[in-house]
């Protein structure tokens, strides 16, 4: 009985069984310049060594912003294995080394891809209601955070915005809430939350969020698809 009692509570210190499952995944393992050098799971490349290290890996960072110009915010489902309950962009994850599609660089096509099939599960919108022309992909940020100290990120995030109406049916699994802001209000938001935001979410609203938002209808001058920035 005691060792049944300790499995139990060692399985739900650690994640329910969909995040956990979610862990097999395997991401893509980049040098500094964005080239894939391998794959490893998701579970590898999250977990924050002895030493401090973090495996790079490709990710994205989707900006959505319905016709009104307001931008959808998520908070992340307290059962998210990195930063559960924070506040953060309209939606986050990674290209999978097991979808082909996924691979293809030309035009960010596989981060676009990427980012339709989790917009798809993490908030509803149906694959039918976006196409990969629909988003526009700005920059990329490498950065890096240690988290809780057990699970962190580290990342090359193609940073992707797109202007559209969609129908919304956030997955509780993934989202407990969602807020659509306008760029009037988005400072006040962001500085009365009661909850944590994301830092990959911090870095981009202190820097570049403003001068995009104020150009969502001509960013293809802010676009920079050469090098790689860091904060
Ligand atoms: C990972 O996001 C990507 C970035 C840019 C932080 P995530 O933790 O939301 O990924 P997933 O939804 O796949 O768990
Ligand atoms: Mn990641």
């Amino acid at each position: 009985p005691l060792l049944k009692s300790a499995k139990v509570h060692h399985a739900a210190r650690i994640a329910d069984p969909i995040q956990e499952e979610s862990l097999k995944e395997n991401c893509l393992l980049v040098d500094n310049n964005d080239k894939v050098i391998g794959s490893a799971t998701k579970r590898d490349c999250h977990r924050v060594t002895k030493g401090g290290n973090i495996l790079l890996h490709r990710a994205f960072s989707v900006f959505l912003f319905d016709t009104r110009e307001e931008l959808l915010l998520q908070k992340r489902s307290p059962t998210k294995i990195t930063f559960p309950g924070c506040f953060t962009n309209t939606c986050c994850s990674h290209p999978l080394f097991d979808i082909e599609e996924e691979l293809v660089e030309e035009g960010a096509l596989g981060i676009k891809l990427a980012a339709i099939r989790r917009l798809h599960h993490e908030l509803g919108i149906p694959k039918k209601e976006l196409s990969p022309d629909d988003f526009k992909y700005v920059t990329r940020i490498i950065y890096k955070s240690l988290g809780d100290n057990i699970w962190g990120e580290h990342e090359i995030d193609y940073v992707l915005l797109i202007k559209k109406d969609v129908s919304i049916k956030p997955n509780p699994e993934e989202v407990s809430e969602i807020r659509f802001v306008s760029k009037h209000a988005f400072s006040d938001f962001i500085n009365n939350l009661n909850e944590p935001v994301t830092p990959w979410f911090k870095l981009i609203a202190n820097s570049k969020l403003r001068l995009w938002w104020d150009n969502l209808d001509s960013l293809e001058k802010f676009m920079d698809h050469k090098n790689i920035h860091s904060f």
